[in-house]
């Protein structure tokens, strides 16, 4: 039977094993012809995981499925956004109605109004925030401002921490006890990349190191408070309480990135659980309910340096449009339910002691790092607490996990450096069947 998009709606009873997929592979051949490896961000190419990307065809709660019919218990969310699961009824119809008013007009609407208050009112350090529409361009202009404020042109940030693509932060560790910056990525100028230090997340000794030499060139420490993107790693006690201590010494500013944690951990974000203030805070995600957005807010003394009040530009033609708002609105308005956050985390540490027992049983080496709503399985017997614990993890186990997990039904993120994300629509039975699935793709592992 012809589905409405004109593709083939498989029922399960028509898959045989060897067609598993195979539309999949067909849409990949195809799109691998227009668009650079099929895709249009590298890590849903599967290339570190190995085999054809799935194809999707439509989500709905806690499940996706593919264009073969097949449906799997998502853990990606869309890398974060959708703490509320896919196509809420209230995200949807209210996106319909605004959507019928046209989708952007290119000039303020109430709408940038409220989501920003919303904000305003949920982080206590942001005074003041403007929405861009990509987590890489909140950190960018972030980057940008803190400069501009300061006067300063160096920045730091943290070994295996990610904050987009923008060029100052495409910086791997020099060599040896340098702690200057150099490229990650071709295209990304020396000149530009020495300008961006290096220092390992969780040691606070090496920061303080760094700051008390170099602090008065530095104009700001961009961190994610709870690193995310080597695989969940929860700052150590300490660490963001002494990053805020060294950064009002030496006079330079702390960036938190929150593109992920922000209204993940908490409704007031990292910064709101650890008790930490950042001078500039970057948003993105979960504040646009699954459409693009990002946005930077911080101390009206700081974003009144913004054009147009201020001598540092930035702009952009759909920053603030009507629907990314509107979505944003219910899914702040959602959040603010009572317990929401308490309930989902109490899901997600069910789920986390479930995959440490199941390693435990399949006498498998594993480390579950899991904060809020969020965790990461690694492969390593070290506990991951940094960059090069997390690299110590075994990634062609986690790839072969990886696809046992998808045969299971259970979609993981394509990458042992990512998080796996929870939303409200995971139910317990969905947390039961993914330690079920651990189980037996963990089994099939330690056999082969
Ligand atoms: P975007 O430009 O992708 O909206 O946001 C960049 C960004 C900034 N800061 C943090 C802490 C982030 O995690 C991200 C993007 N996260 C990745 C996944 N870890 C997005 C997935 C992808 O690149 O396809």
């Amino acid at each position: 039977m012809e589905s409405e998009t004109g593709g083939f709606e498989f029922s399960s009873s028509l898959l045989k094993g060897e067609e598993l997929g195979r539309r999949s592979e067909e849409l990949y051949e195809e799109a691998k012809r227009y668009l650079p490896g099929g895709v249009d961000s590298p890590v849903r190419s599967f290339r570190a995981v190995g085999g054809t990307p799935l194809f999707i065809e439509r989500a709905q709660g806690c499940k996706i499925y593919d264009v073969d019919g097949r449906a799997y218990i998502d853990y990606v969310c869309s890398w974060g956004p959708l703490i509320l699961g896919h196509a809420h009824p209230r995200i949807v119809s209210a996106l319909q109605v605004a959507a019928e008013k046209g989708t952007s007009y290119g000039a303020p609407t109430e709408k940038e109004t409220i989501l920003a208050r919303m904000i305003v009112e949920a982080v206590p350090s942001i005074e003041l925030v403007r929405f861009v529409n990509s987590g890489t361009e909140a950190v960018m202009v972030a980057i940008r401002l803190a400069r501009g404020f300061t006067r300063r042109d160096k920045i730091v940030k943290f070994e295996g921490c990610y904050h987009g693509h923008a060029d100052s932060l495409l910086v791997k560790a020099g060599s040896g006890a340098l702690t200057f910056g150099i490229p990650d990525s071709l295209g990304v100028p020396a000149a530009l990349a020495r300008d961006t230090y290096l220092l390992p997340f969780n040691d606070i000794d090496r920061a303080r190191e760094l700051l008390d030499s170099k602090g008065k060139e530095i104009a700001a420490v961009v961190a994610e408070p709870v690193a995310a993107n080597m695989g969940v790693v929860p700052p150590r006690p300490g660490f963001l309480e002494g990053l805020r201590e060294l950064t009002l010494k030496h006079g330079c500013l702390l960036i938190l990135d929150e593109v992920i944690t922000g209204f993940r951990l908490d409704y007031g974000g990292a910064q709101k659980r650890y008790g930490v203030e950042a001078d500039l805070t970057c948003l993105g995600k979960i504040i646009g309910g699954g459409l693009p957005v990002g946005a930077f807010g911080g101390r009206r003394e700081i974003m009144e340096q913004i054009a147009p009040l201020g001598q540092i530009y930035q702009a952009g033609t759909l920053s603030g449009n009507p629907l990314t708002m509107t979505a944003g609105i219910e899914t702040l308005k959602l959040l603010r339910s009572p317990g929401f956050y308490e309930s989902l985390e109490e899901r997600t540490r069910h789920l986390a002691e479930g995959l440490r027992e199941e390693f435990g049983k399949a006498g498998l080496k594993g480390q579950v790092n899991q904060e809020g709503s969020m965790l990461t399985a690694f492969f390593t017997e070290k506990p991951v607490v940094d960059y090069s614990t997390a690299k110590s993890s075994d990634t062609a186990l986690y790839a072969r996990f990886f696809s046992r997990m998808i045969q299971e039904g259970i979609h993981l993120a394509p990458s042992q450096f990512e998080a796996a994300f929870l939303s409200s629509a995971h139910q317990e039975e969905d947390i039961e069947e993914t330690i079920r699935a651990a189980r037996s793709a963990l089994r099939a592992l330690k056999q082969s």
